[in-house]
């Protein structure tokens, strides 16, 4: 195994996980970092922006780059989160390409790997989902991947349950260069609490609504603050939608939907904070929002931030 660090030293580093939509890459993230701080759900095309998590041991610091799921994308966000992942590429120091363990190498991969072809950054294999698929079948994947490219590690892993995690934890640990201390020990992720607020709202919503819905909404948050003499924190945000029939839906019978979401919502972000919160949510039409970059912006999704 190659070992760039000194055996003695401090080591540090930036990893992006990269892979197709929904293959487990926020749900390995969190299990990480043992916190949430990115979204999940079953739905492609979860993440939207790249989530920084912060892992700190007594000898290493790793800095993971959670990125939206690489694919061809069909309107402007989907522009701007294919240039998020491939922009973390070539300046991370190790890639962990992720893949699902029930799906064999097809196009999507492909597609990925053609990526790969103009990056020197060292890339691990990360087959997920193996809690999914009986032992026997491990070999003949991984055999399949074998040829495919110079992986430095193939790992395979279950990141809902664990399996193998630590492992992989210690191959990463062993290919950082030596480096200091970039975040503070408690810190745990860049992204800043207002951004994991609307995050926890948009996956409520995910979860609660049917494949029409996902990617057409966007949360904003209008207030945040400490309710006077009271230990609640007020958190006022609204969900954009792109048309009326979906304002609908989010809205709910007699606004049971929205409530629904709120009270989903409610529990995480009072986590999040560690008190208790009002959270007073609103829904919002903004025809076509997606395809209109002012208003990607507004919406945090920012191009220079990349
Ligand atoms: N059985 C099983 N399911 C998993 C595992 N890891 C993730 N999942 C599930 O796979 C789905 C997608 O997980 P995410 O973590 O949101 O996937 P992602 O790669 O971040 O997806 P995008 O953000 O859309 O690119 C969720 O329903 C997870 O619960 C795993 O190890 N085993
Ligand atoms: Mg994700």
């Amino acid at each position: 195994m190659q070992n760039n660090g000194n055996e003695n030293g401090y080591r540090s580093g930036f990893i992006s996980i990269i892979g197709r939509p929904n293959v487990g890459k926020s749900t390995f993230l969190n299990r990480v970092i043992g916190q949430k701080i990115a979204i999940m759900s079953d739905k492609p095309q979860t993440t939207r922006n790249k989530i920084q998590g912060v892992l700190t041991v007594n000898d290493a610091q790793m800095i993971f780059i959670d990125t939206p799921g690489i694919h061809k994308p069909k309107h402007k966000l989907g522009d701007f989160m294919m240039k998020v992942a491939q922009n973390t590429l070539k300046e991370v120091d190790l890639i962990l390409f992720m893949v699902n363990a029930e799906e064999g190498f097809g196009r999507g991969e492909e597609f990925i790997l053609e990526k790969f072809q103009t990056v020197n950054t060292p890339i691990f294999l990360v087959i997920n989902k193996i809690d999914q698929i009986h032992p026997d079948e491990l070999l003949p994947i991984i055999q399949s991947y074998k040829d495919k490219y110079a992986f430095k590690e193939i790992v395979p892993i279950s990141a809902l349950e664990g399996n193998n995690v630590e492992r992989l934890l210690d191959q990463i640990k062993s290919f950082l260069p030596e480096g200091p201390q970039y975040y503070p020990a408690d810190q745990v992720t860049d992204h800043p609490e207002r951004f994991i607020i609307t995050e926890l709202i948009r996956e409520k919503a995910l979860h609660l609504t049917r494949e029409e819905i996902p990617h057409s909404l966007a949360v904003v948050l209008d207030k945040m603050e400490q309710q006077k003499g009271k230990d609640i924190i007020h958190v006022m945000a609204t969900v954009i939608v792109e048309r009326d029939s979906q304002k609908g839906i989010i809205i709910g019978k007699q606004g049971s939907m929205l409530k629904e979401i709120g009270k989903r919502a409610r529990v995480d972000i009072e986590n999040l904070l560690g008190s208790k919160v009002f959270l007073e949510l609103w829904v919002k039409v903004q025809k076509d929002w997606r395809n209109k970059m002012s208003q990607l912006r507004d919406y945090g999704f920012n191009e220079n931030e990349y």
